[in-house]
């Protein structure tokens, strides 16, 4: 029998925007924009974040800042102070981390637990409330929850129960709180894959086929805006999603149904050897970066053969501007404590974050499952 999981997400409310209300209380109650300066509507770069009222106007994240200043010139703009973000941020994570010995940070405002030690969805809630409340009392900030099976629906459910809310979906509720969203609500789904997955749906479905057929006509630009459901997006098969999507398909495919098996992170590193470099300034320099991550290798080498371990499963974890943080892992075929393994394998995956993304980079590491 499957294992029954409880997991909880915990994403802070317009984090950036909160925090500089909090530090100026003459803002609250205005909009307020974080992120690059608008300089009179001239200005380049993009919104950070925005608190609720300056969503009001249509100012969200990744907006360019120009058409923020557009939307409500008279919100009040603010410069990105990462640093004060951050050291809040490591307050919270605190905080976040003595409610379970199962976590996993994801970004600058959001994290997982794994409650399911406390085996009910009514002590997982009871927990939540807590957990809201000391982040509040000691931090004067509110967050929202998210408790369901796994992480993909604990981290819907905060997602539709912000701000300041808690929302609990049990496995028996899973089909219905997902079926009603819209397919864009669905990680992984952005605007692009949204649209090819439209164009899709209207082709397959004999609905709007007979309706175009018979005119009126509906005109692309129609059924591409029309609301499409999860519900609607479960009519094509998998092997339909994959020829659309590529290998995300067969993930959109699970995710449609609730499904993730995704662990956290944190419960690989329990057995495990491990070291992290933060950089001084977040950086791209390919010779700092490399040379940071030999020393790292050689240490955790260092490490697993004073003790003789070996390892089979290695991971290297990237942390990027603003603590997005990813993990990349390779499970080789059998263990070993070869030096020159590690140093390959674990180059390849650094490799590729460098190639995927091009952002800067904060922090480093390797984490080597040892056995
Ligand atoms: P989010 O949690 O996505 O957003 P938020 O906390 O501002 O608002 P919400 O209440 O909807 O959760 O991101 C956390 C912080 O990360 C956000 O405050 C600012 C920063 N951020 C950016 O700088 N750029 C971006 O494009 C996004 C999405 C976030
Ligand atoms: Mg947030
Ligand atoms: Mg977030």
């Amino acid at each position: 029998m499957k294992r029954r999981r409880i997991i909880l997400h915990i994403d802070m409310d317009y984090f950036f925007a909160q925090i500089e209300e909090r530090e100026n209380p003459q803002f609250k109650g205005k909009p307020v924009v974080v992120g690059a300066d608008p300089k009179g509507g001239e200005g380049r770069g993009v919104v950070s974040t925005a608190n609720y009222k300056a969503r009001k106007y249509g100012i969200h994240s990744a907006l360019p800042i120009s058409k923020a200043y557009e939307l409500c010139p008279e919100a009040i703009f603010l410069p990105v102070n990462v640093e004060l973000y951050e050291k809040v941020f490591e307050n919270i994570m605190n905080i976040i981390k003595k409610y379970s010995p199962k976590w996993e940070i994801v970004s600058l405002d959001e994290a997982y637990l794994d409650l399911s030690f406390l085996k009910s969805y009514q002590n997982a809630e009871d927990l939540a409330k807590k957990l809201k409340k000391e982040i509040f009392e000691k931090e004067k900030l509110t967050s929202t929850v998210g408790i369901g099976p796994n992480k993909l629906i604990a981290k819907m459910a905060a997602k539709k129960a912000k701000p300041d809310g808690l929302l609990i979906i049990k496995p028996n509720q899973v089909k219905n709180f997902l079926e009603l969203l819209d397919i864009e609500d669905l990680p992984g789904i952005g605007p692009k894959t949204g649209v090819r997955i439209r164009q899709s749906l209207s082709l397959a479905s004999p609905q709007i086929r007979s309706r175009e057929f018979r005119g009126p006509r509906i005109s692309s630009e129609h059924y591409l805006a029309a609301p499409v459901r999860i519900k609607d997006l479960k009519r094509l098969s998998k092997r339909e999603l994959i020829e659309l999507l590529g290998v995300v398909g067969e993930r959109i495919y699970e995710r449609a149904r609730g499904i993730d098996e995704q662990e956290l992170t944190s419960e690989e590193i329990i057995k495990s050897v491990g070291k992290e470099y933060t950089f001084e300034r977040d950086t791209r320099d390919p010779e700092i970066i490399f040379k940071a991550f030999e020393k790292i290798i050689k240490d955790v080498h260092y490490e697993l053969t004073s003790n003789r371990f070996s390892f089979k499963t290695i991971t290297v974890i990237c942390r990027f501007t603003g603590f997005e943080t990813h993990t990349k892992s390779k499970t080789l075929k059998k263990s070993t404590s070869d030096l020159e393994v590690l140093k390959k394998e674990s180059k390849k995956l650094l490799l590729k974050f460098l190639i995927e993304n091009p952002k800067l980079i904060r922090l480093i590491g390797l984490r080597v499952k040892i056995c």
